[in-house]
């Protein structure tokens, strides 16, 4: 199974989603193998949007980021990365398609609420950024056998 890091950034915890977020998960199936509160510091941020430091907008997402913790997790499933982002949505939230976290809660381009990981590698980079090793959970869940078939578990 696959996994993927998710952000509730501070505009998503000030607004009170942090439930609504995570039950979205849950409802879809996903399992959570990680969850604690953070604060990100300059280094973490600077490696985390290490691709974005040219871009003009670089300082302000720092600040935004470090405005109050941000609530980390690590969730698992089949394919999880590609089907978080659907579930996320596009960057910018008044263009996010309706259904998705930022389509029904977000308008800025900045202010999100949430990241998600893109890929399978950049999920192994961030788990590692926040998370202690010791802090990832495996476990069985008796979902487990209700949202997949027995093929797709193995
Ligand atoms: P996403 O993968 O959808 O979170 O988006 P990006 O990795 O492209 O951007 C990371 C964060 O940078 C966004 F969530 C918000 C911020 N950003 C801006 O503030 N302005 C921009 O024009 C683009 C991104």
């Amino acid at each position: 199974m696959q996994q993927s890091v998710v952000l509730v950034k501070p505009d998503g915890l000030q607004r009170g989603l942090i439930g609504e977020i995570i039950g979205r998960f849950e409802r879809k199936g996903l399992k959570l193998v990680g969850l604690k509160m953070v604060g990100l510091d300059d280094d973490v941020l600077d490696r985390w949007y290490a691709h974005h430091k040219e871009k003009p907008f670089f300082g302000g997402l720092k600040s935004f980021m470090k405005q109050t913790p941000i609530v980390a997790m690590v969730w698992e499933g089949l394919d999880a990365v590609s089907t978080i982002r659907k579930l996320v949505g596009v960057t910018k939230g008044r263009e996010a398609e309706g259904g998705s976290i930022r389509g029904d809660f977000a308008m800025s381009q900045s202010n999100n609420l949430i990241h998600a990981s893109d890929s399978e590698e950049n999920a192994q980079k961030e788990r590692k950024m926040v998370f202690e090793d010791d802090e990832i959970y495996s476990y069985v869940s008796g979902l487990d056998t209700l949202v997949y078939s027995s093929e797709e578990r193995e």
